[in-house]
């Protein structure tokens, strides 16, 4: 029987990004599509039936597809230069978790499944948990279809080649009713679990998150014939535009506002840029706050602009209103792992959005990092197998 370490040290080569650090494995690449195999691989090792619905979302059964299962999973997918368990340790816990149920000689009294979501992180087509917003109709079809990656790659296309068919992308209530309550385990992505203290935490809430594009329109022109006094430089605005999201984010207690992402338009050094798009991702437990802060940053935004000449769009292209899990679920979890803790989360996840439409609940494990999204993102094995072993109590008390 393998280790959750040892699962993941089996894909610890597959898309790490030798550039940035860490992996890069964004949805339907070659790094991603080998992740699926690999989990495909292992599934069926263990004498799941497995299938890929028609949101790319892969289904392992143990016992016959029903309505009312109890499913366990998350994703392959990373963000750029992401750490090793983001995902994966969700995915390889649930593996672990079925080989100790069958070493327990567990009979379910309902089938099980293990899920993994395409697209969680939004990293290729900008719109987080993708899969599972399909699933329950969470984005309008077309809007995700249209969706298109940096190198304009259609949602559409990309899928198609990947063996869907996008007439029959998005709501899927026979995929839905199939879920009778969702387990998710992931590593925990903060500090909320300290270095001696348990392992193991069962998830509470998710903070509220949205990602908005600015654009900001300037003169494009050249480097060296373009006096200072003659510039309207998007690029000036676009770094005052950023230390006023910093610093409106600070004026808003538990606020966090990022942005982690701009790109210059031509973007050549000896260029001045004529455009500079940026996104910004915004996060508070009340959703009022968020909505605030996002003014607050636009209303300063369009000031800066318009001091350097410039003009700025603010566009939303994802928002989902902070999540609290099932009460009832997450009260039968902590009943099976009394000494776990109970947390709240700043990072989204498919559960959060499952969460709006079937019971869900989350486990969280032990980060001493307390970094992710990063290469230094850590779990130590011995955190890894108790999650395992956590997951497979609650699985088997939940079945
Ligand atoms: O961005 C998030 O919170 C998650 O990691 N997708
Ligand atoms: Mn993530
Ligand atoms: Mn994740």
């Amino acid at each position: 029987m393998e280790t959750v370490t040892q699962l993941l040290h089996s894909i610890q080569d597959v898309g790490s990004d030798v550039v940035r650090g860490g992996y890069s494995r964004p949805v339907y690449s070659t790094a991603e599509l080998d992740l699926r195999s690999w989990f495909i691989d292992q599934a069926r090792q263990r004498g799941l039936d497995v299938e890929t619905d028609r949101n790319g979302i892969i289904w392992a059964w143990w016992g016959k597809p029903q309505d009312g299962a109890l499913v366990t999973g998350s994703h392959l997918d990373s963000v750029p230069g992401g750490g090793a368990f983001d995902g994966p340790l969700g995915v390889a816990s649930a593996l672990a978790a079925v080989d100790l149920l069958k070493a327990r000689g567990t009979v379910p009294g309902r089938s099980l499944a293990i899920t993994v979501f395409p697209e969680e992180e939004g990293s290729r087509f900008g719109v987080a948990c993708l899969g599972s917003r399909l699933l329950t109709g969470a984005i309008e079809v077309n809007k995700a279809l249209n969706l298109h990656d940096a190198d304009g790659n259609t949602f559409a296309d990309v899928a198609r080649s990947n063996g869907l068919d996008p007439r029959h992308v998005g709501p899927d209530q026979e995929a839905l009713a199939r879920i009778g309550e969702f387990v998710e385990l992931h590593v925990e992505q903060g500090k909320g679990l300290g270095a001696d203290g348990p392992a193991i935490a069962v998830g509470s809430s998710i903070l509220g998150h949205g990602r908005w594009k600015l654009s900001i329109h300037g003169q494009g022109n050249h480097a060296g014939t373009t006096l200072m006094a003659d510039r309207a430089d998007p690029m000036v605005a676009a770094a005052q535009i950023i230390v006023a999201v910093r610093d409106a984010a600070a004026r808003e207690p538990d606020a966090r506002a990022t942005v982690g992402r701009l790109i210059p338009v031509p973007g050549g050094t000896n260029v001045i840029a004529s455009r500079v798009d940026l996104w910004l991702d915004a996060r508070h437990p009340d959703d009022a706050v968020t909505a605030r802060l996002i003014e607050a940053i636009y209303a300063a935004a369009r000031e800066i602009a318009t001091r350097e000449g410039c003009s700025v769009s603010l566009t939303e292209e994802s928002y989902s209103d902070t999540v609290h899990f099932d009460p009832d679920l997450s009260r039968r979890i902590s009943g099976i792992l009394p000494g776990a803790p109970v947390l709240a989360t700043g990072a989204g996840h498919d559960a959060g959005v499952l969460a709006g439409y079937v019971p869900s609940a989350m486990l969280f494990v032990r980060n001493p990092s307390g970094i992710s999204h990063s290469p230094e993102e850590y779990v130590a094995d011995e955190d890894a197998d108790a999650g395992a072993v956590a997951l497979a109590d609650v699985l088997e008390g939940l079945l």
